[in-house]
């Protein structure tokens, strides 16, 4: 089983995508996605695993994203991931998470962290996943929180996992880390408080839960 860190930009409402990209450009923010997910120990990489939209959505110059094992979950069984001019290694194509999960279990040994990167459909599957499952448990998520109102326009959304709506005192069992636990976990110095790039405020959030 593998501990899985889900990471994403949101807005208040959930929102993460509008017309299949990103609602906004922030540089800042993306290039704390790029180190979060590509810093491993010498000798190790880590995983980004995706449902098929979020890989259609990255830059064809990005992908498959440099430095990490790019696993693609896609449900098409006639689906072929484009090739790409990098060198670097290909993506891989899955048709479950069950069989992604599989690959990195047998690849465990040379595999840091696996981060769950998107979209709506993985974050809410992988979510839904119960502790004892066998294809993994997302025990963190790394939540970049978008505080500007001006992205209502957005199309997709990911689950509310902290359950604010409902009111739930204990935050559906997650916790908020402090910034430098978190910054001790992404293994650089976090930017704490509200973050300010081109008009946009966003604030970098750590959570947590207990399996
Ligand atoms: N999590 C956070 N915090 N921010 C995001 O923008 C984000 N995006 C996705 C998933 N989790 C996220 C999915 N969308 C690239 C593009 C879209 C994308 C994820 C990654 C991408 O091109 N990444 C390059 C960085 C390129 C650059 O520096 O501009 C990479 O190397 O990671």
């Amino acid at each position: 089983m593998s501990r899985l860190t889900l990471i994403v930009a949101a807005t208040k409402t959930n929102g993460i995508g509008q017309e299949a990209r990103l609602p906004w450009h922030l540089p800042k923010e993306m290039s704390y996605f790029a180190n979060v997910t590509s810093k491993a120990p010498e000798g190790k990489k880590n995983a980004v695993i995706m449902g098929r939209n979020t890989w259609e959505s990255i830059p064809k110059k990005y992908r498959p994203l440099p430095k990490r094992i790019n696993l693609v979950v896609s449900r098409k069984t006639d689906y072929v991931l484009q090739e790409t001019a990098r060198e670097s290694s290909p993506a891989n194509l899955h048709h479950s998470l069950e069989s992604a999960a599989a690959q990195l279990s047998r690849e465990s040994d040379k595999i840091h962290r696996a981060f769950v990167i998107g979209g709506a459909l993985l974050y809410s599957q992988c979510l839904s996943l119960p502790s004892n499952s066998s294809v993994g448990f997302v025990d963190r998520v790394l939540l970049t929180r978008i505080h500007s109102p001006s992205f209502d326009q957005c199309d997709v959304f990911m689950p509310d996992f902290l359950g604010e709506w409902i009111g739930s005192p204990d935050s559906n069992g997650w916790k908020r880390i402090p910034n430098e636990a978190h910054s001790d976990w992404v293994g650089f110095p976090v930017p704490e408080g509200e973050q300010d790039e081109n008009g946009v405020q966003y604030e970098f959030q750590l959570w947590a839960r207990d399996a």
